[in-house]
């Protein structure tokens, strides 16, 4: 029995972390810096893309872009105790009690929305080759619901030789963390830990509580813990879905959508609250776009002869989707409207996009909704500068540095991204950096007032904003 072979192995001591990545290092440090542990391994391919990590780890530096407060400082403190170290030789699994699997899924390709398992199923055979009776294993990467006991079982006991469920412990507690505040969300958001079976929910559960603090573990079966994941992130895309749709009707009626949701917003009291997001110019990110295709490739495995659905209808996830996706193209679409009512064709017109990072005050670029934008753009023939103060650079599309290089002479401005710097735009000097009569202004996020623009002789439209999309053309 697995239990007993635990209970002879005793509790959890060495523990290992494969994937170096965003997830992976805060893991591996906060499990290294537990009493519980004597000893963290961080598994690391020595590949030419991230091979540098290992010796940089075995700093005590972190490789991780941007502000994590308090990571550096930890890596530092775990290495020099000799708790935490970094090494490519998948072997020294064997020496351990506890393995997680941190190794992104990232998209094969948009179209047809397969996540590319290859790493993370290289990372399990190299744990199924090393996998020894009484260990744990636990996958934290975002996968789709019926991996944890369908494929990623089958490669470990197919490599191992060994059973799960009898032979090893296998679960799933997804990651919940997000960039700039990766080590407090693993110590304070409630921990989701789900099991093939009770046994390995328990030894699961064994190995995260000691990097609690204020979270909580919540146990489930492995199965309920990957549509847990997937669909946190389904619902979020639903909940802006349903205000972009919204906000497409309220401008289609001419009102502000902004006062609709303040009006919505105000129902307070128990239960009777509306989860009122915000409008924009589309969803991106390297979650959101992803999550729901893996929820409804779940359910198609696991759940199709038994699914009742009425007939015919889309999912209403996959169509909160495609709103979120269409978003761009409303973007497009306001844009080009604006500069016929400028007398412009979008042939030969130059576009100045404000903001590439697909989150406010980022430099993620990842599934950026600007990049369609900015395709359909160009495919009419305009000639598009692209501004960011947080983007150093992007394949393909060069990033300008300032504000005005972006806008001079441009015949349209659109604020893509809510980066805060573009809340203290100066209308005037917008308009003299375009010298046109009549500039465009498209607002993707709410971040202008209208009639700042509109008296100064600009053609404005902003999403959700059917009350100013109309207006009046001032002669400046
Ligand atoms: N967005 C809107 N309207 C909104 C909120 C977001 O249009 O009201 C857009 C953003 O502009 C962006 C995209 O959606 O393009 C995603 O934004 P996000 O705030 O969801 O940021 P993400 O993609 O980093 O989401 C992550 C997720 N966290 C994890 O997967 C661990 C998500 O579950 C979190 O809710 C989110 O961070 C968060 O709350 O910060």
């Amino acid at each position: 029995m697995l239990s007993d072979i635990l209970k002879k192995r005793g509790p959890i001591k060495k523990v290992g972390v494969l994937g170096m990545g965003y997830v992976g290092i805060p893991a591996a440090a906060l499990f290294a810096d537990s009493p519980q542990f004597d000893k963290v391994y961080g598994f690391q391919r020595d590949s030419p893309s991230s091979g540098y990590k290992i010796a940089m780890l075995n700093r005590g530096e972190s490789p991780l872009k941007g502000e994590e407060p308090g990571l550096e400082e930890l890596l530092t403190k775990v290495v020099a105790a000799g708790k935490f170290s970094c090494t490519s030789d998948f072997s020294k699994i064997r020496e351990l009690d506890a393995v997680t699997l941190s190794i992104q899924t990232p998209f094969l390709n948009k179209e047809d929305l397969l996540p590319d398992f290859s790493a993370l199923f290289e990372g399990i055979r190299n744990v199924g080759r090393n996998l020894s009776p009484g260990m744990l294993v636990v996958l934290e990467s975002t996968i789709t619901p019926g991996t944890t006991t369908g494929v990623a079982r089958g490669i470990l006991e197919q490599e191992s030789g060994l059973v799960a469920g009898r032979d090893f412990a296998l679960a799933h507690a997804p990651e919940r963390v997000m960039v700039g505040r990766l080590l407090r969300n693993i110590r304070e958001h409630d921990r989701i830990v789900g099991g093939i079976d009770e046994t390995s929910t328990r030894r699961a559960t064994e190995l995260y509580t000691p990097v609690l603090t204020t979270g909580k573990v919540i146990p489930m079966t492995a199965t309920a813990a990957e549509v847990t994941k997937t669909a946190e992130n389904t619902f979020r895309d639903l909940q802006i879905a349903a205000i972009n749709e919204l906000a497409l009707y309220c401008e289609a009626m001419g009102i502000n959508v902004y006062d609709v949701r303040t009006g919505i917003d105000s129902l307070k009291g128990e239960g009777t609250t509306r989860a009122m997001l915000w409008p924009g110019a589309g969803v991106g990110g390297h979650c959101l776009p992803k999550d729901t295709y893996h929820l409804e490739r779940g359910v198609q495995q696991l759940g199709k002869d038994l699914l009742d659905y009425p007939a015919g209808e889309p999912s209403l996830y996959v169509l909160a989707r495609r709103i979120n996706d269409f978003m761009p193209t409303h973007m497009f679409r306001l844009t080009k409207e604006a500069l016929e009512r400028a007398g412009r064709p979008l042939k030969g017109a130059k576009v100045a996009v404000l903001g590439w990072a697909f989150l406010a005050n980022s430099d993620d670029t990842r599934n950026t909704p600007a990049e369609p934008f900015r395709d359909l753009l160009i495919g009419e023939g305009a000639v598009v500068s692209v501004h960011d103060p947080y983007v150093a650079g992007y394949p393909g599309v060069p990033i300008v540095p300032s504000v005005e290089e972006a806008v001079r002479g441009a015949d349209a401005v659109v604020i893509f991204a809510g980066h805060h710097q573009y809340r203290t735009l100066v209308p005037q000097e917008l308009k003299r950096l375009s010298c046109k009569k009549h500039p465009v202004i498209v607002d993707g996020r709410n971040m202008v007032d209208p009639d700042a623009y509109i008296r100064l002789g600009f053609i404005y439209k902003g999403i959700g904003r059917g009350d100013k999309n109309g207006h009046v053309i001032v002669e400046g």
